[in-house]
């Protein structure tokens, strides 16, 4: 190929992601990542918080963002998959936080925090845009549910082998409730997520927000961050209604006021997607997705994730 063809190839082609760089050259947060195979095949999804589209000042975007990539190296930004104006219940200045999607009974699911207060499920035939409000009404509201908390945030659904599928939320106080198997209706009450063996010689040790769940030979890892900043650490148990026991750190504290991780699997490897502010202009506000491995020790420990070259 003539070098000049060559060059404008590489251009147009998305670059590929080293461990601990930015997936994108936008700005977003909070990794909802995820393998779907559609009827075009099997490719990873990211969907994302769009720190590009806020004032700079504040997590104010109304509209999420997906990114697609076959084989976690290239990621291609596809757009808005939705915006918060699917919920008409949402109110005016409601702000789009960090989402969480599900593939399932050949539909895709999408678990939107609208507003802080209030979770939205939308459903769509097809995982890249589509999306409409499942239910008319809130999926989670502080104002209707007892024991929603005080910011019910942070959505995360984990299904597990038996089918069940538990939604996990929650600002400070981790909360989990199970879905129905139609995923757009609660199935009994919300509970507090019970953490035990928290480090009392560290008081940061102690949950502050994303939380997420999932299941490696039998063992569940409830993994979130610590809070404002938040280093990323690990629980587990052996339901997915916890007790979960505190076991470590998965990543440390970054430059930033927030982090927000989620683990994918695929393929026999495992992947942690969480955000960081290395793009050029980044901080608090303007994050970016990182992806690093991640490993476990023979005992089923999972190996702090260290910090690439930052
Ligand atoms: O993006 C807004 C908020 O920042 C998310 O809901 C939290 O998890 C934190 O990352």
């Amino acid at each position: 190929m003539h070098y000049l063809a060559a060059a404008l190839l590489a251009l147009a082609l998305p670059a590929a992601t080293q461990a601990g760089q930015p997936i994108a050259q936008r700005f977003n947060a909070d990794p909802s990542p995820h393998y779907f195979t559609t009827q075009h095949g099997g490719k990873f999804y990211l969907y994302a918080t769009d720190d590009a589209s806020n004032s700079g000042k504040y997590w104010d975007s109304t509209s999420w963002r997906l990114y697609t990539s076959p084989d976690m190296k290239t990621w291609t930004d596809t757009g808005i998959p939705l915006d918060v104006t699917v919920f008409k219940w949402a109110r005016a200045d409601a702000k789009a936080w960090a989402p969480e999607a599900v593939q399932r009974n050949g539909r895709y699911y999408f678990y939107a925090p609208v507003g802080g207060d209030k979770i939205g499920v939308a459903i769509s035939d097809r995982p890249d845009g589509g999306f409409a409000d499942a239910r008319g009404t809130p999926l989670v509201d502080k104002a209707r549910d007892a024991n929603a908390g005080d910011e019910p945030i942070d959505p995360a659904v984990f299904v597990d082998k038996d089918g069940q599928a538990y939604l996990y939320f929650g600002t400070r106080v981790p909360k989990v409730v199970k879905l129905k198997a139609d995923m757009i209706s609660l199935d009994g009450p919300i509970l507090d997520v019970a953490l035990e063996d928290l480090p009392p010689s560290d008081p940061k040790k102690k949950y502050g927000e994303a939380p997420f769940l999932h299941e490696r030979k039998g063992t569940y890892y409830f993994t979130f961050s610590t809070g404002w900043p938040g280093q990323i650490v690990y629980a587990t148990g052996s339901s997915p209604l916890g007790p979960f026991a505190y076991r470590g750190v998965v990543l440390d504290y970054l430059k930033i006021s927030t982090n927000h991780q989620a683990i994918v699997e695929h393929g026999g490897k495992s992947w942690l997607f969480y955000h960081d502010s290395l793009l050029p202009g980044g901080g608090s506000h303007r994050r970016s997705i990182a992806i690093a491995p991640l490993e476990y020790e023979s005992d089923g420990r999972i190996r702090q994730v260290p910090l690439h070259a930052r």
